[in-house]
């Protein structure tokens, strides 16, 4: 903590907005990465734009350190404050504003959880497409700073599609409207974009006007056993050519056994299967089952497919998400090291077979986990940690492992984040997906946004 900075926070804000408890500092200073540990000054609680203007034009006075924060449910350490920053928690500020029936869009406070936003679409039979496992604790603001994915991707595309309008307070204290709320507006830079997957080092979000759309129609899902990880890619390349799927995931067996353990729940098939898929789609009046079951029947002759689980109604479905989307939080207390890779389409099946052998080389002793949105590009590799080995030994390990599998992402011209941020936790790694003179545009728009560069220093960038 440090004490100076503490002073000038009570001296000039209002008292109730201000925490700075062991615990909340603990609570506030971290995220879902495990590798950190909390260390900030104070927690602030802003309950308006005003209030969070007036806590950035004092960092600057002052050049202490904001991090902004959300749900802090990220996984690169992007919300993590280790360093005596001062915490802006955007819990306070999590009304919705306005909707607006003729546009189809919301208006928000970023402290708003995101899974609010799919109860409201709900509610007006409607859909907020930006789905994944973390939304009850997730706040928008967050969402929007690591540009999330998530499980529905492949047909609605990622946060940075759903958002209108974004009003924003910069690193320099300006408050900007950005783009107020239009579909088509050609007028010059969309600054909007800048600061979509900015992770916190720009400014900070503090409302957004988000679209939403119509409801998917008699959804269904089916999860088929498959016999190795090049057949998952030969069975998503056949599905697509006959159906616009809504989600195309996959799962390597050994997840089975932790979600097993940890949501008391049985295996998805009767028989064991080196990898799974989930696939959800649309029927409306059956049309696409008879097609689906069609294609089934073909490549379960081939050898592709080895079984299947099929769910129409709600329950059946949910039960069948929850071996995918109950991976993350099954393994979490197993300190598993993440890799959240992303290649193109046509380059996932070499990328595929060059990771994997490098991983069974290097990890011939661990356990190592796969998952992921694969119809995206989109794979999550998770490496537990030993019991018997210290947290030291194992990052330092992971580390070195991680250069040879980073040296192929670049090989095929890939992304060493592809939705969870580049952070804390994977900034060393960053020239592995872009070039030095590209880091070097990013770094000078920091400066004009947080000259100071008061604005989560230390993330994204060495
Ligand atoms: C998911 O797809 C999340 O489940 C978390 O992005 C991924 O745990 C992970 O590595
Ligand atoms: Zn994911």
């Amino acid at each position: 903590m440090d004490a100076e900075i503490l002073k000038i926070l009570e001296d000039n804000l209002p008292s109730e907005i201000i925490r700075k408890e062991k615990e909340d500092l603990e609570i506030y200073g971290t995220d879902w990465t495990r590798y950190f540990n909390p260390n900030p000054t104070a927690v602030l609680f802003p309950r308006n734009i005003e209030e969070v203007q007036q806590i950035i034009l004092l960092a600057n006075q002052f050049e202490f350190v904001i991090v902004p924060s959300g749900g802090r449910t990220g996984l690169s350490g992007g919300a993590v404050a280790s360093n005596q920053e001062v915490v802006l928690s955007l819990d306070k500020m999590d009304r919705i504003i306005e909707w607006n029936e003729l546009d189809r869009t919301l208006k928000v406070q970023a402290g708003i959880i995101t899974e609010k936003i799919h109860e409201f679409a709900k509610n007006k039979n409607l859909l907020f497409p930006i789905d994944f496992a973390s939304k009850g604790s997730s706040r928008i603001g967050g969402n929007i700073a690591t540009n999330a994915g998530g499980i529905n991707v492949v047909k609605y595309g990622m946060m940075r599609e759903w958002i209108t309008g974004l009003k924003v307070v910069t690193g320099k204290g300006d408050i900007l409207d950005l783009n107020q709320g239009l579909i088509k507006n050609a007028s010059g830079y969309d600054l909007r974009h800048l600061f979509i997957g900015s992770e916190g080092t720009l400014g900070c979000v503090v409302e957004a006007d988000l679209k939403l759309t119509r409801c998917p129609q008699a959804l269904q899902v089916i999860v088929f056993g498959i016999p190795d990880m090049e057949k998952v890619v030969s069975v998503m390349n056949a599905f697509r050519e006959k159906i616009d799927f809504s989600a195309f995931e996959f799962f390597s067996d050994n997840t089975v056994d932790y979600v097993m353990e940890h949501t008391d729940v049985k295996t998805p098939l009767p028989r064991r299967h080196p990898f799974y898929v989930l696939m959800e789609f649309e029927s409306e009046g059956g049309k696409n089952n008879e097609i689906v079951f069609d294609l089934y029947r073909k490549l379960y002759k081939e050898g592709w497919i080895e079984d299947d689980a099929f769910a129409g109604d709600a329950e059946t479905m949910k039960h069948l998400w929850g071996y995918r989307e109950n991976i993350s939080a099954s393994i979490s207390s197993f300190t598993p090291y993440k890799n959240d890779l992303s290649v193109r389409i046509s380059n996932i099946r070499p990328f595929l077979k060059e990771i994997n052998r490098v991983v069974l080389e290097k990890y011939p002793e661990f356990d190592v986990l796969w998952y992921g949105h694969i119809a995206d590009g989109n794979l999550h590799l998770n490496i537990l940690k030993p019991a018997d080995w210290d947290l030291e030994k194992f990052e330092t390990n992971c580390k070195e492992v991680n250069s040879i599998i980073f040296k192929i992402v670049e090989k095929y011209k890939g992304s060493i984040s592809a939705e969870h941020g580049v952070g804390l936790l994977k900034k060393e790694y960053l020239h592995y997906s872009k070039s030095q003179a590209e880091i070097n545009y990013m770094k000078e728009l920091k400066k004009v946004f947080d000259p100071k560069g008061i604005m989560n220093r230390g993330k994204i960038f060495k």
